[in-house]
């Protein structure tokens, strides 16, 4: 049986990327942080079915202790401070977590199992930022535009240094925004669907938002943790671009979610300056051609399919409904 241990595993990608394992016949092991008051609201459902253990990416013996109990073939470093206005009320914690944390997990998995384990960064298209060129692909020169984006690059290029180094299985998925009903509400599609959801119902008038042209490539979780383990199955490390090759607006993103709620967003929507970014990412859309190529990965799901079904997931969630599980995978 094939193991994996999964940092972040209680976020929106880690979900998704455990179930996906588990459906595949893996051994789920992931890190959580100890907290007063457990969080672990999206893998309630996998209780009994995948291995927790207690460990903090800024812990170094307590990487390592996991890694030696779960012994994986497989590490997947999806934990972060992922979000990016926090990055620049927090800029030397996101270093710590997002950047340095990966050499954390990277010197942890050098240490015990050099030559036998395969391991994956999670990267992103924040590191493109003022992007150099359109649409962006794995040799885009980076520039970002954020603590987060600067924390990320490093997460890349230390990644792409260990392969180098070390001869180590190391790789870096430079994935573009992706969304779920499970994303966490400060993200802009589900405050916009969850501010809809309200709305409808009656629980709200309006739904504050900051910079409405910014646009973004947005894909669906549950296709991108299917690239993400793909990677793995390769035979040699290397780095991809998972996205859609699809950009939108925020503004698109509020009509639509609004559209699917039959409600007019001009009547709702107001602009507070407080949440627009000290320096923003005006432009992403990315080229999966590599992906495509080498993976065989395509996305699944479209972006007004994926927004339609949020608004859905938010309207049954507040009315106290079964909330419709999209990815429906059977375990
Ligand atoms: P989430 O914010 O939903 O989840 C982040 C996870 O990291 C949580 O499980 C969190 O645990 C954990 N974590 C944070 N700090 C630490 C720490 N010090 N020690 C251990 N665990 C920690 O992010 P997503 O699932 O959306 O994203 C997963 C990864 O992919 C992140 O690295 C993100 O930066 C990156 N990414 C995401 C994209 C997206 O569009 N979603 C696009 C590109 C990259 P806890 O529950 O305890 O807070
Ligand atoms: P992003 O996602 O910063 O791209 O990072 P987010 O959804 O936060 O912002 C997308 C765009 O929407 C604009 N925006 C708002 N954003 C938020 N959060 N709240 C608002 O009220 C609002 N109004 C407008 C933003 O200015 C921005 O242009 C996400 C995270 O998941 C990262 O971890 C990941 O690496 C990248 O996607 C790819």
């Amino acid at each position: 049986m094939k193991r994996a241990l999964i940092t972040g595993i209680t976020g929106q990608d880690g979900s998704y990327l455990a179930e996906l394992l588990l459906e595949k016949g893996y051994e789920v092991h992931g890190i959580v942080r100890r907290a007063s008051t457990e969080s672990f609201e999206r893998i309630e459902h996998l209780a009994g079915k995948i291995h927790l253990h207690q460990a903090d990416l800024l812990d170094q013996l307590s990487i390592i202790d996991v890694i030696k109990v779960s012994n994986p073939q497989e590490v997947y470093n999806l934990a972060a401070q992922s979000f990016v206005p926090t990055s620049w009320k927090q800029p030397m914690l996101t270093g710590q977590f997002t950047a340095l944390g990966v050499t954390q997990v990277l010197e942890a998995v050098k240490l015990l199992g050099r030559d036998t384990i395969k391991f994956y960064q999670a990267s992103s298209s924040e590191m493109f930022g003022k992007v150099q060129a359109v649409p962006q692909i794995e040799t885009t020169p980076f520039y970002p535009r954020s603590p987060y984006g600067v924390a990320k690059v490093y997460g890349h290029w230390i990644t792409v240094n260990y392969r180098e180094s070390y001869n180590m299985f190391c790789t870096s998925g430079i994935l573009f925004n992706h969304e779920s009903e499970r994303r966490g509400k400060e993200f802009v599609t589900r405050k916009v669907t969850d501010g809809v959801a309200r709305i409808k119902l009656g629980l709200a008038t309006e739904l504050k938002l900051g910079n409405l042209d910014s646009k973004r490539d947005w894909g669906f979780a549950g296709d991108y943790v299917r690239a993400m383990w793909l990677m793995l199955q390769q035979d040699k490390p290397d780095d991809y671009v998972v996205a859609t090759n699809k950009t939108h607006t925020v503004q698109r993103l509020v009509e639509v979610a609004f559209t699917a709620a039959g409600l007019d967003w001009q009547k709702h929507v107001k602009i507070d300056p407080s949440l627009v970014r000290p320096a923003e990412v005006d432009l992403l859309i990315g080229d999966p051609a590599k992906a495509k190529k080498h993976l065989g990965w395509e996305p699944e799901v479209s972006f007004e399919q994926l927004i339609e079904r949020m608004v859905k997931a938010d309207l049954a969630r507040l009315q106290g409904q079964p909330v419709p599980d999209f990815k429906a995978r059977g375990i």
